[in-house]
């Protein structure tokens, strides 16, 4: 018999988790300026498959049928961003009122289905004008996204009460370590890492002046580490990748300093930055999928490779499957951080190939067995003593996988990219049913905020 799925506290807030890029498509209607993944897309050589995030979902034309299948879901949350270029086409300057709509239309709508908006601010796609003046690696971006940040807090303050900053400012950093041969190329990691951290740190305040009763946060990809053996050089490797990785953002974000490692901080940033990084924040989003098992390698960057687990399978991006591993990351983040503010899981998903059957009907029972065991894990954690407000499921939609194209599929939602017809997935069905439960057992679990 199947355990049952495990009831969570009436506060807790329900959601699903999307980006402009990997979704939104209409890359240059309504006034839109080309983005720096619009350049990389459109590359020779670009994205695997060819792919481009020119129409992805169409999802900008087709806002109104995607509100219904998260209102058909029964999610409290939906978490979403703002694409830079869409809005703020030069990255400073001119506001495009077309691109402005656009969101007020998607805010609007979610409202209007008593589902509460949760705005990324920066979910990797900024102006192509920002990529050529040296993108992250210039110290000025860090100033440009706090005025966008506050551009868009005028705006959509009054009906938008939780943002998030940057999403995984690591991953936007390994992009510059390791990303593909050609433009744009530049191997600044570091240096990006530091810009990243500022400009959170100068955005958080701009937005909590025009947000009445802001909840403010970050998005992290966590992992959780451990050595591939027990042999000294593994075991270093491991508390380098947990420097470079798990607590490059979260230390100077709460202690106010980059890791250190032999006494050193992997990343030297004066006083008045550092100060400005560590703004109080109200919530760490955690995005989490995968553990790293490390081993000692000179060819890493940082000395240190990636090496699977021990008899865990993969999914279709050869990341392991080890939901019950989560558990350990939320562990480690109550010991590592006694101050940790709430955490809101802002993603957590599978990918699958995901193919409909003979009668058009998705029977993803994988990433089903995979949230469920994520969803124990979460629950196990919170009577261990971790303060968790909410969980956003990765993603709503089959969507853009970045370099990867098209063929990794993540959503609960399937979708052809020939016609763009949506079909719900049976993992769509579980988690309605899961919320279900969660609305009569937990009561009034998934009351929005608002209205
Ligand atoms: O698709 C991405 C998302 O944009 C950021 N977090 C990880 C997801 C899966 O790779």
């Amino acid at each position: 018999m199947t355990e049952p799925d495990p009831v969570f506290p009436p506060y807790f807030r329900w959601g699903v988790a999307t980006a402009a890029y990997q979704i939104e498509g209409a890359w240059d209607a309504d006034g839109k300026g080309p983005s720096n993944w619009d350049t990389r897309a459109h590359r020779p050589g670009g994205l695997a498959g060819g792919a481009t995030g020119d129409v992805a979902c169409d999802h900008y034309h087709r806002l109104a049928e995607d509100l219904d299948l998260m209102a058909g879901l029964g999610v409290g949350s939906y978490r979403f961003s703002v694409s830079w270029p869409r809005v703020q086409p030069a990255g400073r300057g001119r506001w495009n009122r077309r691109g402005l709509d656009f969101y007020d239309r998607l805010v609007d709508g979610l409202l209007a289905r008593r589902i509460e908006p949760m705005l990324t601010v920066y979910h990797w796609d900024h102006p192509q004008a920002i990529e050529d003046a040296g993108g992250w690696a210039d110290r000025d971006t860090a100033s440009r996204f706090a005025d966008y940040a506050e551009g868009l807090a005028v705006r959509y303050g009054d009906r938008v009460r939780r943002w998030i900053t940057l999403n995984e400012p690591l991953s936007v950093m390994h992009a510059e370590l390791t990303g593909p041969p050609g433009p744009p190329v530049r191997r600044h990691g570091l240096r990006v890492a530091h810009h990243l951290v500022l400009g959170h740190g100068l955005a958080v305040p701009r937005l909590r002046a025009h947000v009445t009763g802001a909840e403010i946060g970050i998005s992290l990809n966590l992992a959780g580490t451990t050595p591939a053996t027990d042999r000294p050089a593994d075991v270093a490797a491991a508390a380098r990748a947990e420097a470079y990785e798990d607590r490059l953002f979260l230390d100077p974000l709460l202690r106010g300093d980059f890791p250190h490692l032999d006494g050193k901080p992997v990343l030297e940033a004066g006083d008045a930055d550092r100060a400005i990084m560590a703004a109080p924040l109200d919530f760490v989003g955690v995005n989490w999928y995968a553990p790293a098992h490390v081993a000692a390698s000179e060819s890493g960057v940082f000395g240190y490779t990636r090496v699977p687990v021990p008899g865990a399978s993969t999914n279709l991006l050869g990341w392991p499957v080890v939901p019950e591993r989560f558990g350990a990351l939320l562990a480690w983040l109550r010991r590592t951080y006694p101050d940790l503010p709430p955490i809101q899981i802002t993603e957590n998903g599978y990918a699958g190939l995901d193919e409909p059957d003979g009668t058009g009907s998705v029977e993803d029972l994988p990433r089903i067995a995979y949230l469920r065991e994520c969803l124990r894990q979460v629950r196990a954690a919170l009577d261990a003593g971790s303060d968790i407000r909410g969980y956003h499921v990765w993603s709503l939609l089959d969507n853009l996988e970045w370099d990867h194209g098209y063929r990794p599929r993540f959503g609960l939602v399937h979708v052809d990219f020939t016609t763009l017809a949506r079909t719900p997935k049976a993992s769509y069905r579980w988690y309605r049913q899961f919320l279900d439960v969660q609305r009569r057992d937990g009561k009034d679990g998934l009351r929005p905020c608002f209205g």
